[in-house]
């Protein structure tokens, strides 16, 4: 198998989305199979085209909580009070407009998510939006952190700690860069600045395969190494500048930097994986812990409307 960088892949920066897929304009009719949306069954600049932010996480229930909780923020409750589901036609993912605020769920792992891209993206390009910021909200394992803080990506690495995805492409790799924007890391640490109610950082995020081996873990089905073994990984990671581990951050910056995307991951840690791997906090504790990523979010929302 080969492997090659695409050198020439370089970011868009002109405000608008963008595919990089000359094979789109020849295509009559874009349906984007897995959101049940489609260029000519729905006219998506006017559902979409006055998005700015696009929030994204793993579960439904999760996503369609961020667009309660975003409804409240900005003040849009009131005349028809329920959030609608835009994707009822599909159970694969779950999609909320609040205003300038489209959240959407992307399940978990790198195929999930990515797929959910390619038709994110696409939406958003026909939708002719400009200047989008996405983040993507989630979970995460922490590394030396105290569980429950809020960990601001800087840089997303594989499993060697590398800033890179590697994607296979026909029977090629292709490796792309995992860059984030730093202004917008930098602007959502200043917001997590005026939250006292839990910790923040930044730090480089791993992104992983798998949720057991694949993250060092001792109580999954199948596990090939010792303890020792899998703390000195833990521990190499950590010093590598590691502060937490989720599934989904390099695909996600990889894809959404070269379509023109301003792109931040904002997780929060539910176990310091140091410590252990079961999750062992209960019901009510995880479910404030994810609260925590949609407030410093919703600071940031309100900062940029000018509405604090
Ligand atoms: C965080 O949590 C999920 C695994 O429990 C996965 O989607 C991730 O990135
Ligand atoms: N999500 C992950 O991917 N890993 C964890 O340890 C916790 C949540």
């Amino acid at each position: 198998n080969q492997h090659i960088n695409i050198g020439k892949e370089k970011p868009s920066r002109n405000g608008f989305v963008y595919v990089k897929n000359p094979h789109l304009d020849l295509m009559e009719e874009d349906i984007l199979y897995h959101l049940d949306l489609g260029t000519k069954t729905h006219n998506l600049p006017a559902m979409f085209g006055d998005i700015k932010f696009v929030c994204v996480g793993g579960s439904p229930n999760r996503m369609k909580a961020f667009a309660e909780f975003m409804q409240k923020e900005l003040g849009h409750e009131g005349e028809d009070n329920d959030v609608k589901d835009i994707c009822p036609g599909t159970d694969r993912y779950s999609m909320y407009k609040v205003g300038p605020v489209l959240s959407i769920s992307h399940g978990m792992g790198i195929p999930s998510i990515s797929i959910m891209l390619h038709e994110l993206i696409k939406l958003l390009h026909h939708a002719k939006c400009c200047d989008v910021t996405i983040i993507r909200i989630g979970t995460s394992g922490g590394l030396g952190v105290e569980p429950g803080s809020v960990v601001i990506t800087d840089v997303a690495v594989d499993s060697f700690f590398k800033p890179q995805f590697e994607q296979v492409i026909l029977d090629r790799v292709v490796t792309r860069s995992t860059e984030l924007d730093q202004d917008l890391a930098s602007e959502l640490l200043e917001c997590s600045r005026g939250i006292k109610d839990f910790p923040a950082l930044m730090g480089h995020t791993m992104c992983t395969y798998d949720f057991y081996e694949g993250q060092g873990r001792l109580d999954g089905a199948l596990c090939c190494f010792s303890n020792e073994k899998k703390l000195e990984y833990l521990k190499r990671a950590y010093n590598a500048g590691v502060r937490n581990i989720e599934m989904e951050s390099t695909v996600f910056a990889a894809m959404c930097r070269l379509c023109g995307l301003k792109a931040a991951v904002v997780c929060v840690t539910l176990l310091n994986r140091l410590e252990g791997d079961q999750i062992k906090a209960s019901h009510e504790v995880l479910a404030e812990y994810q609260r925590r990523p949609q407030q410093l979010i919703a600071t940031l929302i309100k900062k940029r409307l000018e509405l604090i």
